[in-house]
């Protein structure tokens, strides 16, 4: 079996531009993001179910993304897994979110089916076992939607040279947008991918695709997985 290039001279068929901007894809220094694939986000009982969204909107870039992982750690490439969630006691939650969930019916710290609404330990705060993390990949717990204002992630992702991160995850308006445009600020080269993100509406998610590509690329880029698969010859 050839070992995998690490190092492509080429991009994505991306939109608005090619990705990276640099011409070389560095897998080395290329983060695999995987942004809440929590059950609260995805799962039966979860947040987002007890919110009364559509599951399979949220879980259409499951099987896309897994495809993509494998590939990700046949590379031994970096991988960082998200979580959003809150300290037991609620401290860490800011009392206008508290009041927003409880008030369409999903209380954060709320006993629920999958036991307390957003709560870190909780089952439904573990990551979904179909893209579960491996050892030695990075996990940063966050209690906001972006990822970069209550954590080291930066930190970690710039000890391992990590400067591009490729999105994955849900929802594509709320916590991937967040997280994208904060690391786009820090100078990350981002491409979101389309089929491996999803939202509780479906035109927040094109919207939140198409944001992407305004100004030329004013966040990053958008590929579909398969673009990114084929540019890394897998
Ligand atoms: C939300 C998230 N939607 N992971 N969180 O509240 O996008």
């Amino acid at each position: 079996m050839s070992t995998p290039t690490m190092t492509i001279e080429g991009t994505v068929a991306s939109a608005p531009y090619p990705w990276p901007y640099t011409g070389t894809i560095d897998l080395a220094r290329t983060a695999l993001v995987l942004v809440d694939w929590q059950t609260d986000f995805c799962g039966a009982g979860g947040y987002v179910d007890t919110m009364g969204y559509d599951l399979e909107l949220v879980r259409a870039g499951i099987p896309a993304t897994q495809r993509l992982l494998a590939a990700w750690r046949e590379r031994g490439a970096p991988v960082l897994h998200t979580r959003e969630g809150h300290n037991t006691d609620l401290s860490d939650c800011p009392p206008n979110k508290l009041w927003r969930a409880k008030r369409i019916g999903a209380g954060i710290g709320d006993a629920g089916p999958c036991g307390r609404i957003l709560v870190r330990g909780e089952p439904g705060w573990e990551i979904i076992p179909e893209l579960a993390p491996l050892p030695g990949e990075m996990i940063v717990d966050k209690p906001t939607k972006g990822a970069f204002g209550a954590t080291d992630i930066d930190l970690q992702l710039r000890s391992r040279g990590v400067h591009s991160l490729v999105m994955t995850g849900i929802t594509t308006d709320v916590c991937v947008h967040t997280i994208m445009r904060e690391a786009n600020d820090l100078g990350y080269e981002c491409l979101v991918l389309s089929d491996c993100t999803g939202a509780t509406d479906h035109a927040n998610h094109l919207a939140a695709l198409h944001m992407v590509t305004m100004q030329g690329g004013v966040f990053g880029a958008v590929a579909s997985s398969e673009d990114l698969l084929a540019a890394l010859g897998a």
